[in-house]
């Protein structure tokens, strides 16, 4: 499955003779930029078309061959042995409460961003409906950063488009990497050794085909961590280099525990580490130090269009984040039976998104392969978990930075950088350090005095959006939520059912 997701190649919209466009860069780049709806809808459908039914078959035995390795090793299912990790029996109920706190956030910039689609694209996007997946600028809507150009809270106050800014500066994929190390640096945690950037692959070879899907490895020698990721020079790629190089200072800061405790402290915190960095990356403040912000006035209408697009990648990616594994879930426990993969697939979609297929589909389609860790067998809360504890992270790191305060209004989680901060770079690596030789709630009380996940520094952290967009839509009269879908999934077999 993964070679045939790493290789399948489709044809271009306008040109039936070009048929070598791959995911990476090429679908990426269509799904952000263009804004022609049938050539998004065209890759959209083609990508599908080229992997989900491929790996149907192998998807069915995969699931087979899952269970029973987890049988073999004492668990019902590959679900429970997922979910072991996470050591505690309440942790699908921690998820689904953790969800409901944020959803009102969700509906606000869901129903926001339908509102603004709609004024751009017209009826292609319904006024109460779910969002067609292909507008969002991304190949499975899971971020929607792609389309903020024409979202802007206050479109008037230029935005600098950072990607521009990147390649106007002639980022290489060189100075991109060195910068996510510099603020690695700068917080007192370790440089990247020098097997590090001889031995990754940081961009697509030419000569042969490779898994583009980004990624970081640890040899287990203490020595060798590399990075392997398709890097193009997007301000995409630039927050993913920090995410991936979050990975190998985890690897390097837990080496000296014995190989078993040579692991996150569970597998969220893998994942939360760059993005943490990310969260000061992406404030004004240091985007003006690294010279990538020119402006140097940070009025509340400027603030709010940076907070809007940080927004767009971070609340939008939440029920993403939870449903990828809920399908996956009941998969596993033989509750979503394989005739039933593609239809649950839409319904989760459209229950938690809110978005549907821009045309109908069938239970002959199988758009979860679509995904990479759906068909690669990579768990995937772990990144909804991220999600919500990279802001805890980063509501203590800044509290230790003298930064955040929660009765100082001139202090906003928002606003804060650590970048230089010995203070807050010692606190995470004294977590860091841990690696798994403790169980996770230690790990956590250890950086931020918290036992468990909260998603309170999360709401806290996006306070002031969550306030325009209550007002905004509130003004336009938005419908906020979404009423069913009149895209369907087909179930075939239903159909041919004689009355
Ligand atoms: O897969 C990744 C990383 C590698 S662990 C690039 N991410 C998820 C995805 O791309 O779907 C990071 C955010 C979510
Ligand atoms: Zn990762």
């Amino acid at each position: 499955m993964e070679k045939i997701y790493s290789t399948a190649k489709i044809c271009a919209f306008d040109n039936n003779s070009t048929c070598d466009l791959a995911l990476e860069p090429e679908l990426t780049q269509t799904l952000a930029n263009s804004r022609n709806p049938e050539e998004l809808k065209h890759v959209w459908v083609e990508w599908r078309n080229a992997v989900g039914p491929h790996c149907r078959l192998l998807f069915e035995e995969y699931v087979d061959l899952s269970n029973e390795a987890a049988r073999l090793n004492n668990f019902t299912n590959t679900a429970e042995s997922w979910l072991d990790g996470y050591e505690d029996p309440q942790f699908r109920q921690q998820i689904e409460s953790l969800w409901e706190q944020l959803k009102p956030l969700y509906l606000q910039i869901h129903a926001y961003v339908r509102f603004q689609l709609r004024k751009k694209y017209g009826d292609v996007v319904s006024e109460k409906g779910p969002i067609p997946a292909h507008l969002l600028g991304n190949m499975w809507a899971q971020r929607w950063r792609n389309v903020a150009q024409f979202n802007l809270p206050y479109p008037d106050k230029e935005e600098v488009d950072l990607t521009a800014e990147l390649r106007a500066q002639n980022y290489t994929v060189d100075k991109i990497f060195r910068t996510a190390e510099d603020f690695f640096k700068s917080i007192n945690l370790t440089e990247m050794p020098q097997t590090f950037w001889e031995r990754s692959i940081l961009e697509k070879p030419k000569d042969r085909e490779m898994v583009c899907h980004a990624s970081a490895w640890d040899f287990y020698d203490r020595k060798d961590f590399r990075i392997k990721q398709c890097t193009a020079i997007t301000m995409e790629h630039f927050t993913t280099a920090h995410h991936e190089m979050g990975h190998v200072e985890y690897f390097i800061q837990y080496k000296n525990q014995p190989v078993k405790f040579r692991r996150g402290a569970n597998s969220g915190f893998h994942e939360a580490v760059g993005d943490l960095i990310s969260l000061s990356v992406e404030s004004r403040k240091h985007l003006r130090k690294i010279g990538l912000l020119k402006s140097e006035s940070d009025d509340p209408e400027n603030v709010l269009n940076n907070l809007f697009q940080i927004g767009l990648d971070k609340i939008v990616f939440l029920p993403f984040g939870y449903l990828m594994d809920l399908w996956r879930w009941d998969v596993f426990e033989g509750k979503i039976t394989p005739d039933e993969y593609n239809c649950k697939w839409w319904e989760l979609r459209e229950k938690y998104q809110g978005v549907e297929p821009p045309v109908n589909r069938t239970d002959q389609d199988f758009d979860p392969a679509a995904k990479y860790h759906i068909i690669a067998s990579v768990p995937y809360i772990r990144y909804f978990v991220s999600f919500v504890i990279q802001f805890q992270f980063h509501r203590a790191v800044c509290e230790k930075a003298g930064q955040y305060d929660a009765n100082d209004p001139s202090k906003p989680l928002h606003e804060c950088d650590i970048y230089q901060n010995t203070e807050a770079g010692n606190a995470l690596k004294k977590m860091l350090q841990l690696g798994s030789s403790r169980p996770w709630p230690d790990a956590i009380e250890v950086l931020t005095g918290q036992r468990t996940m909260d998603a309170s520094a999360l709401l806290e952290y996006f306070k002031p959006l969550h306030k325009w967009l209550e007002q905004e839509n509130k003004k336009n009269k938005v419908f906020i939520g979404w009423e069913k879908s009149t895209k369907g999934c087909v179930n075939t077999k239903d159909k041919a059912k004689p009355e």
